[in-house]
């Protein structure tokens, strides 16, 4: 860099006419009509909702870019150690609103200044003729991720920036993120998110940092004079099939109240200017085409599959571009400083989130053992204290595997020093437990079988010094189960929990500004420091009996659930209440992620067939309306999430529900106080508005198959109660809010193998209610829709039960049973229970668990700019 520095003689040129945050509204409207006129080609006469969000948010970039610039700049000076987060997924939703919130107007000397930032840019883009909420709606979702893993990256980066750690995310740019759903008849049906369609302002193309990544080909070694048995241990020339380039794209991400904006690193791929003239002498044009065509495919799509791995090539090939562009990219950093290979430990943390990065281990090995040409054994000491791993599930179907036919044609220099990480790896356990062969065959990294596999789960253990669930219970699970023998290997120490976190900024100032608004007026907190210090929520306890204060808490609910109303109104066209100002007396059950067997959106579905059935059996006798509202006081179950293309079960249970909503939405009898609705396309910015809305919501997988859950921690956090299984950090938000907090039910994870058990061998048999449930959905009964449902039936019935709904079902409307009474009978006990959720969330703020990672994991400082 400082090859490139500007001559000192030139520099005072260069400081006179330093470039400016805009810190007032007048500097931000000139700024605005700045980029109308010039980045965008426009005028005063052609000036829409897009172009006035596409004005504002390169205004706004260029404040953040200023900071950007100085953060790095700072943080090349201090040369502290640094943390990468490596991630596949990271799901940010809209960037211009949080931008705003984390707006930061100090000026170069400056203390934090008073003036917030987003009202400043609200009075601007209004002085300019445009409501600042309309700008916002122009915005697509930047959707790169799946669900959970995904939103989770994102509030990481958000929170370390807010800490001033000096990290970086690294991923790929998706031209492609995850599809949009539509609901056709009822059915799922994909359709592909060009999100890139308007050019995006929040990204920054670095065309300069280009990064070659080779694939296929085959490996050369002229080592006549070596032992036969280290061969590959040696260094190794890897002469490559196909090349590929990666160009960086980064994503500034501003930190809340800080003055450091961090980097979100993502590749794209291009192919090489190297153009293959033999093809083309041939007269092949077209042939030598469409392998540059290939190039741009690598990043072309999201994989859509949650908890699932499919092994696909083309994931595969993702997974090393990515890795390899960003290993070289972290080393060329870390070779600026010119210190010696083995302090590289002490300047690099690379966090693998999930198994998904895994190649980066036995790149940077190689990079180390071929190119820098270091001893095996001290490549390897820097490689293991480099990573560390985070698992994030303990499904196996959800376990990366790769067939080592398909591994070591794509990456076959890579195969090689797999081998011989095993080799090591299996000799020093063979050491430490002499006689137990078969543990030694347990642990190897290759799955031996007429189809032999790579295991990269056991790659990532290997080859990092700190493994950590998402919860505690998750944490223990993985200890006991599916690393089991590793616990063992490794001891205890290795093996630790960090219990997942949100970004309140986001899912409470953004997603809420009413209960933000009414806790800083609470705690006389004008700055919103809260949202730095949850502790200071506790506070809120003293108010849970006030009853002034719980008619404006109960207030901003209302209003939240009549924004998810008209919300749906426009999805859907549905009108769910004929009176609005009866909001207050309807119950709003709200389940939203991935649809999932295990998550148990069937067993929700069932509930609300059992719910009809007997408000119709009510009707039936003769009750009046009145008298079924006594027992079954007005509700709506909102339903929402993506199944996987492929998942055909998941998708059935998007048709069932779709199928039971039409037949009780229609059912005029039920004077609307039962409802049904499937919102389609759930995603980051549909959750802004369905969150908040929540009275209730379920978390209720099958004990020990859920590793945390995030949505839990996002509703509590706005208010709403949870109904749950015991199941990931549903235990660590229940012994932080109080058990009477919180709708807990249903069978344990230790019980779990004992109760599948049980179903195989058929000692068990259906409850009543559920029977009358499954009867209703088959054949031409009301839900059967000629027997489309019959899967779902049989699964439970005939199939073992996998995930348990018949063991946990009446122990499930038990629970909905003691919500509607508390809810319809005793509303202030229900809204203190809220407030007492809310005083007591603040550990569930990722700013907490990034701190964490920080010090137990990273060994890593903040770095004030
Ligand atoms: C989720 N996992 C967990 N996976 O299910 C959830 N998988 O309990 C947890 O709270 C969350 O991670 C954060 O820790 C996922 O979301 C995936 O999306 C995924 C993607 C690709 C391959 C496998």
């Amino acid at each position: 860099a400082i090859d490139n520095a500007i001559p000192l003689q030139a520099r005072n040129i260069w400081n006179k006419n330093k470039v400016e945050k805009f810190t007032t509204v007048d500097a931000f409207e000139k700024r605005f009509i700045d980029h109308v006129e010039t980045t965008l080609a426009r005028s005063i006469y052609n000036c829409d909702d897009l172009a006035a969000y596409q004005a504002t948010s390169n205004s706004v970039r260029d404040n953040l870019t200023l900071d950007l610039n100085k953060t790095q700049q700072r943080q090349t000076a201090r040369d502290p150690k640094r943390c990468y987060y490596l991630s596949l997924e990271f799901l940010m939703g809209r960037a211009l609103d949080n931008a705003l919130i984390n707006l930061n107007l100090n000026d170069d000397k400056g203390e934090p200044s008073s003036t917030d930032g987003r009202k400043l840019v609200e009075k601007g883009v209004h002085d300019l003729g445009f409501k600042l909420e309309d700008v916002l709606e122009q915005e697509p979702d930047a959707a790169l991720g799946n669900g959970g893993l995904g939103r989770l990256a994102a509030c990481f980066v958000d929170s370390m920036a807010t800490g001033d750690y000096p990290c970086w995310g690294y991923g790929l740019r998706y031209q492609y993120g995850i599809f949009a759903q539509k609901i056709i008849n009822g059915y799922q049906v994909e359709t592909p998110d060009y999100w890139l369609n308007y050019s995006n302002p929040w990204e920054i193309e670095r065309s300069e940092i280009q990064v070659p990544v080779s694939f296929y080909g085959y490996v050369s070694r002229s080592d006549s004079d070596s032992k036969e048995d280290d061969r590959t241990l040696r260094p190794s020339e890897w002469i490559a099939g196909e090349r590929v380039i990666a160009v960086a794209y980064d994503m500034p991400i501003p930190g809340f109240k800080s003055n450091t904006v961090n980097n979100l690193r993502l590749w794209g791929s291009k192919p090489t200017t190297e153009f293959d003239f033999a093809k083309f002498n041939r007269g092949d044009y077209q042939n030598s085409l469409v392998e540059q065509q290939r190039a741009e495919s690598i990043t072309a799509v999201l994989y859509p599959n949650d908890n699932f791995e499919q092994g696909k090539e083309l994931r595969l090939k993702q997974q090393y571009f990515w890795c390899s562009a960003s290993l070289h990219d972290i080393i060329r950093r870390f070779k600026k400083s010119r210190r010696p290979w083995c302090e590289f430990p002490d300047q690099v943390a690379i966090q693998l989130n999930d198994t998904h990065p895994t190649l980066s281990v036995v790149e940077l090995q190689r990079i180390l053992v071929d190119l820098e040409h270091l001893p095996w054994g001290e490549a390897w000491d820097i490689v293991t204290k480099t990573f560390s791993y985070t698992n994030h599930t303990v499904m196996q179907e959800a376990l990366e595997k790769w067939p080592v036919s398909l591994f070591g044609r794509l990456l076959p220099r890579h195969l090689e020093i797999i081998y011989d990480i095993n080799w090591f790896f299996l000799q020093s356990v063979e050491k430490k437990f002499p006689h137990d062969m078969d543990l030694v065959s347990r642990v190897s990294i290759i799955e031996e079988g007429k189809d032999r596999q790579i295991r990269m789960a056991y790659l990532a253990i290997i080859g990092s010094h700190k493994v950590n669930g998402v919860a505690e219970l998750h944490s223990e699970l993985i200890k006991t189960t599916i690393f089991k023998d590793f616990a063992k290997i490794y001891g205890n120490d290795k093996f630790i929990n960090v219990t997942n976190g949100i970004t309140p900024r986001r899912w409470l100032r953004q997603a809420n500004p009413e209960l933000s608004s009414l806790i800083s007026e609470t705690l006389k907190d004008k700055g919103d420091e809260y949202l730095l210090d949850m502790s200071r929520l506790t506070k809120l306890s003293k108010y849970a009996e006030d009853k002034k204060f719980l008619k404006k808490w109960d207030d901003v609910k209302q209003k939240k659930k009549l924004q998810l109303i008209d919300l749906v109104e426009k999805l859907t066209g549905h009108k769910l209440v004929s009176d609005r100002s009866k909001i207050h007396d309807v119950l709003f059950d709200i389940q939203v992620k991935r649809i999932h067997e295990y998550k148990r959106q069937q067993m929700n579905i069932f509930g609300c067939i059992w719910r009809y059935l007997q408000i119709k059996k009510m009707l039936g006798e003769g009750k009046t309306i009145e008298e079924v509202k006594e027992i079954y006081p007005a509700k709506i179950s909102f339903f929402g999430g993506k199944s996987a293309p492929g998942y055909y079960m998941a998708k059935l249970i998007i048709k069932l529900i779709n199928t039971v909503a039409d037949v009780i939405n229609n059912d005029k009898s039920l004077d609307d106080i039962f409802k049904v609705v499937f919102i389609p396309d759930y995603n980051v910015s549909k959750a802004e508005i369905i969150i908040p809305a929540s009275d209730l919501s379920e978390h209720i997988s099958t004990a020990g198959t859920e590793a945390s859950g995030t949505s839990n921690m996002k509703f509590v956090m706005n208010g709403g109660l949870l109904i749950g299984t015991v199941d990931g950090a549903n235990v660590e938000i229940t012994r932080e809010i109080g058990e009477d907090n919180i709708f807990l039910f249903g069978n344990l994870s230790e019980n779990v193998e004992e109760l599948r058990f049980n179903h195989r061998f058929r000692k068990t048999s259906l409850p009543e209610s559920l029977n009358e449930v499954l009867k209703s959905c088959v054949g031409d009964a009301v839900f059967g829709n000629n027997d489309e449902f019959r899967p779902l039936v049989d699964s439970i019935k005939y199939q073992g039960d996998y995930y348990l709904v018949s063991d946990d079902f009446e122990s499930y409307l038990g629970a909905q049973k003691l919500v509607d009474e508390i809810y319809h009978n005793n509303r202030n006990e229900w809204l203190k229970k809220s407030i007492l959720s809310v005083a007591n969330v603040g550990f569930f703020s990722s700013d907490r668990c990034i701190q964490e990672y920080a010090e137990t994991i990273w060994n890593i400082e903040p770095v004030k700019v």
